[in-house]
C-alpha cells in the first residue's frame, strides 16, 4: 500500500507506470506532476484520469519549492523522475532549457528527497544517449559515456548526481539505463511514431483517389541503429529496480540493434499497410519507392545530427540476474501495436 510520486506522467513511460502501479501493484496513492503549460493532451492518462488512487499536481520540475512542499504534504514512498525535455534533436538548439529541466529539475527533486523525505526510493529516468554510440558493441553498466548530444551531457550529469546522493547521503538512489523503447503512446516527433505515421498516411493516400502527390516520409539518417524494445516491458523494470534491498544501477535493453531503415521496412510491409519499400540512390539522394515507383520515403538534411549516436545495443544480464527482469514484447509485436493504434486513432 504505497505512495508514489511520478515526474512526467503525461508522457509515454509515465503514464504506463501510474497504470502499471495502480492496477498490477495496488498502490495506494500515486501523484502525477503535470505542467500547467503541458506541450501535449492528456491522451495518455485518459486510462487513469478519474481513477480515485491518482492525485495530479500541477508544477515544473524547475520549481523546488513546489518539489520541497509536496515531500512535505506527502508521504511518497517511491519517486519515479522521468519528466524530461527528451528529444535529443531539439537539445542541440534548446540546451539551457535542456539542462534546467534535466540536470537542475533532476537536482532540485533529489535536493527535496534529501531535506524532507530521506527514505524516498529515487528512480532516474537515463539514457543510453549517455554512451554516445561510438562503439559497436553492446554497452553495459561498465562502460565509459561518452554523449554527443546537449540532452545525453545534462542526463550525464544527472546520472553523476544521482549515483553521489547515494554516496554521499546514503539515499536510496537508482539509475536506470534504458535504451529506446517505443510503443503506441510514443510522441511523434521521435522516428518510430512519425515512421509509423507515415506509412498510415500512405496507406490512406493509396487508398484515396491519388489526386495528390503521395505524402513522402522525410527523414534524416536512416543507417543509425537502435535497440527498440517496448515501454511496457521498461516500466516494469524501473519498479523493480526500487524493489531492491540496495539501490543501484541497472541497464535495460534487448541486446538487439536494427537500423531505421529497417523500421521503415516492417513499418509499411505492416499487412494493413502493404507496402514493400524499394530503395534507390545514395546518401541525401536515396528515395524508398513502393513498387509502383511512387516516391515514399525521401531525405531530409534537416534532420541530420549535428553529431549522430551511430549505433546502440544494450547488454542487460544484470537486470536479468539481478531484477529477474527480461523484455518480454518482441520488436514485432512492438511495430504491429503501433500501427494499429495509428490506424484506430484515423477511424476515430
Ligand atoms: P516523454 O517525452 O514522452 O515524456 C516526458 C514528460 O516530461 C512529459 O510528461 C512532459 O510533460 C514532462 N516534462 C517535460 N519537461 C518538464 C518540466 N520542466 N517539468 C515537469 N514535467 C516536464 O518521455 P518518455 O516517456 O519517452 O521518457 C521518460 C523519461 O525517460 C525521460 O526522462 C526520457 O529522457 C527518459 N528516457 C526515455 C527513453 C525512451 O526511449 N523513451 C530511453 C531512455 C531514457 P509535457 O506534457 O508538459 O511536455
Ligand atoms: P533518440 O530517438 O534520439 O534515439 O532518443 P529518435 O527516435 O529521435 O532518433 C533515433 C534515431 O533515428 C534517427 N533519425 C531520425 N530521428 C528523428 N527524430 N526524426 C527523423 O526524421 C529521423 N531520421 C533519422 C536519429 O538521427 C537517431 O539516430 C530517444 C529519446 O526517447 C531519448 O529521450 C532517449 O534517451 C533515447 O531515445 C534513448
Amino acid at each position: 500500500m504505497k505512495t508514489a510520486l511520478i515526474t512526467g506522467i503525461t508522457g509515454q513511460d509515465g503514464s504506463y507506470l501510474a497504470e502499471f502501479l495502480l492496477r498490477e501493484k495496488h498502490y495506494r496513492h500515486v501523484i502525477g506532476l503535470v505542467r500547467r503549460s503541458a506541450t501535449r493532451d492528456d491522451a495518455n492518462i485518459k486510462g487513469v484520469k478519474n481513477h480515485p488512487s491518482v492525485t495530479f499536481t500541477q508544477g515544473d520540475l524547475e520549481d523546488g519549492g513546489l518539489l520541497s512542499r509536496l515531500f512535505s504534504i506527502y508521504r511518497i514512498d517511491e519517486c519515479y523522475n522521468l519528466a524530461a525535455q527528451s528529444f535529443v534533436a531539439y537539445s542541440f538548439n534548446n540546451p539551457v532549457i535542456t539542462l534546467m529541466t534535466n540536470t537542475v529539475g533532476t537536482v532540485n527533486l533529489l535536493e527535496a528527497i534529501r531535506h524532507h523525505s530521506p527514505n524516498t526510493r529515487f528512480y532516474q529516468a537515463s539514457t543510453s544517449e549517455m554512451y554516445g554510440g561510438l562503439l559497436d558493441e553492446a554497452m553495459s553498466e561498465k562502460h565509459d559515456f561518452h554523449p554527443r548530444s546537449p540532452y545525453g551531457t545534462a542526463k550525464l550529469a544527472a546520472y553523476w548526481h544521482t549515483v553521489n546522493m547515494r554516496e554521499a547521503f546514503g539515499l536510496f538512489a537508482c539509475n536506470g539505463i534504458l535504451f529506446n523503447h517505443e510503443s503506441p503512446r510514443r510522441g511523434t516527433d521521435f522516428v518510430t511514431q512519425k515512421i509509423v505515421q507515415g506509412a498510415v498516411a500512405c496507406k490512406r493516400w493509396r487508398e484515396g483517389n491519388r489526386s495528390d502527390a503521395p505524402p513522402a516520409l522525410r527523414l534524416g539518417n536512416l543507417d543509425a541503429r537502435r535497440d527498440w524494445g517496448d515501454a511496457r516491458d521498461y516500466v516494469r523494470g524501473m519498479w523493480l529496480m526500487l524493489q531492491q534491498d540496495e539501490a543501484d544501477d541497472y541497464v535495460l535493453a534487448t541486446g538487439v540493434a536494427r537500423s531505421v531503415r529497417e523500421f521503415v521496412e516492417i513499418a509499411f510491409s505492416h499487412p494493413a499497410i502493404g507496402v514493400a519499400i524499394e530503395w534507390e540512390g545514395q546518401r541525401q539522394e536515396e528515395i524508398g519507392r513502393d513498387p509502383e515507383g511512387n516516391t515514399i520515403v525521401a531525405i531530409d538534411p534537416q534532420h541530420y545530427r549535428p553529431a549522430e549516436v551511430n549505433v546502440l545495443r544494450g547488454d542487460w544480464s544484470k537486470a536479468r540476474e539481478k531484477l529477474g527482469w527480461r523484455p518480454e514484447i518482441g520488436f514485432d509485436r512492438m511495430v504491429n501495436d503501433m500501427v494499429e493504434a495509428a490506424l484506430k486513432r484515423l477511424q476515430a
